[in-house]
């Protein structure tokens, strides 16, 4: 079993809505959410944008491995209507955004994942408050 964080971002129609639907989305297909940070307003960080983002971070348990993770939340992102992929750092407005961030084994160490398609922990995560913020909300909860 695998502990999961996973980062949620949505930046375009109702972005609460998407983030929510996206929760059960994983919970059907990938495993139990356990937890739920908060949900953020954001201004959108490494482009320009009217839109402002949503951003919360989730905790899922899964028996998936990472590259199979990422697989199920990219299907969940299609599913939502997400067209625009971020590629070499150029970023677009989307519906849904699913960000693996850490993984942890079963026995609560960390997993490290260096693969052309997912980098874990996430490379970038700690440049981004969007994404820290709602990431230390769960790390504190002792349960
Ligand atoms: N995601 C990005 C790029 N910029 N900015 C905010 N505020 N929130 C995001 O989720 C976000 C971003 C790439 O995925
Ligand atoms: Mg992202
Ligand atoms: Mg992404």
């Amino acid at each position: 079993m695998y502990t999961y964080y996973i980062g949620l971002g949505s930046n375009l129609g109702d972005t609460r809505q998407h983030l929510l639907h996206a929760v059960e989305q994983m919970n059907q297909r990938i495993g139990q959410v356990t937890a739920l940070s908060s949900f953020y307003e954001t201004e959108p960080w490494g482009f320009s944008s009217a839109h402002r983002f949503m951003n919360a971070v989730c905790r899922v348990e899964t028996e998936l491995q990472p590259l199979e993770l990422l697989e199920a939340t990219q299907q969940i992102e299609q599913s939502m209507g997400r067209k625009e992929k971020s590629i070499d750092g150029i970023y677009h407005d989307r519906i849904i955004d699913l960000d693996l961030l850490r993984c942890l084994d079963g026995e609560g160490h960390e997993v490290v994942v260096d693969d052309q398609q997912l980098q874990l922990p996430h490379p970038l995560m700690e440049q981004r408050d969007f994404v820290m913020t709602p990431l230390r909300e769960l790390m504190k909860q002792t349960d």
